[in-house]
């Protein structure tokens, strides 16, 4: 199914960063965060209510992703799409998969990217005031992290790239991701009301495992590789 031409997506979530030692918005948080929920603290509303706090929990999770690396499961995607047609979308906003050597459209934005809160642009380091968080140098305003919140849409081009990818895809794989956050969740769907098929990897079911053609209930570090290996050695 996977072989030759066909046009292939991949969807990556928090699972494919678990063996780089990232833990998954499902993995209880550790440390000082243990009382909150990422669906709590990924919010205009809880940056807005304490954006010291929620600036801090951002921080911290930089200095976390910082010091990891891309697993064998993103190396494997990237020598995949140096050699196949596979389009991937991640909503991982670690910026590991890019760090792999890959190219992909980041769906729920990416952490490391510095945002003013009201102008929604990009700010550099010298366009800021320090502070926890620091402030933007032309409107005062607080710099907040480039990452979609939950309730924020998805930015245009994100989206375009992801239902075009999705409209014309012959195969649609999707690693490490609950299937929980829309409207992410819902490009499986869409492939296979367009004929598409799909292959699901991940360990533990999610609420889509019962429309998989196929299910890897493997972790993405083996699987992937292995699955390429073949696919790349024939
Ligand atoms: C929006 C950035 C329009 C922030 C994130 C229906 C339609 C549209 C919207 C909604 C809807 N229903 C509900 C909504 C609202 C909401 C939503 O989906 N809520 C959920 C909780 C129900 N969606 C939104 O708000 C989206 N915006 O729709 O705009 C709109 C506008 C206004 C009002 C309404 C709608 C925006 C969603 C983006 C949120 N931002 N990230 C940040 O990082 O701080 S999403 C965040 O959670 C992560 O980025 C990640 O994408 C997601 C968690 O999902 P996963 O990646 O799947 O990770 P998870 O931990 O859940 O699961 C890990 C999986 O890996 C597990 O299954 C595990 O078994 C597996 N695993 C573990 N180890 C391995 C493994 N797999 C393989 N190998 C391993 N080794």
């Amino acid at each position: 199914m996977l072989q030759g031409q066909a046009r292939i997506v991949v969807l990556a979530g928090a699972g494919l960063s678990a063996a780089s030692g990232v833990p998954t918005f499902r993995d209880a948080q550790t440390g000082h965060w243990a009382t909150f929920r990422p669906e709590d603290l990924a919010t205009s509303e809880a940056f807005m209510r304490d954006p010291q706090m929620v600036w801090r929990w951002y921080l911290s999770r930089r200095e976390t992703i910082g010091q990891v690396s891309p697993n064998a499961g993103h190396d494997a995607l990237t020598r995949w799409q140096r050699e196949r047609d596979v389009t991937i979308i991640t909503q991982n906003v670690d910026g590991l998969q890019q760090r792999a050597g890959g190219t992909v459209t980041e769906f729920h934005g990416n952490l490391f990217v510095d945002l003013c809160f009201e102008e929604h642009r990009v700010l550099s380091a010298t366009e800021q005031h320090p502070g926890e968080p620091p402030r933007c140098v032309h409107c005062d305003a607080y710099v907040r992290p480039g990452v979609v919140w939950f309730g924020e849409n998805i930015p245009t081009h994100a989206m375009r790239e992801a239902e075009h990818a999705v409209d014309h895809c012959d195969i649609f794989v999707s690693v490490g991701t609950s299937s929980l956050v829309y409207p992410a969740a819902g490009f499986a769907e869409a492939a296979l009301r367009r004929g598409a098929r799909f292959i699901e990897i991940n360990p533990e079911e999610t609420p889509l495992s019962s429309l998989a053609d196929h299910r890897l209930a493997e972790p993405a570090q083996i699987a992937l590789p292995a699955l390429v290996d073949a696919l790349l050695s024939r």
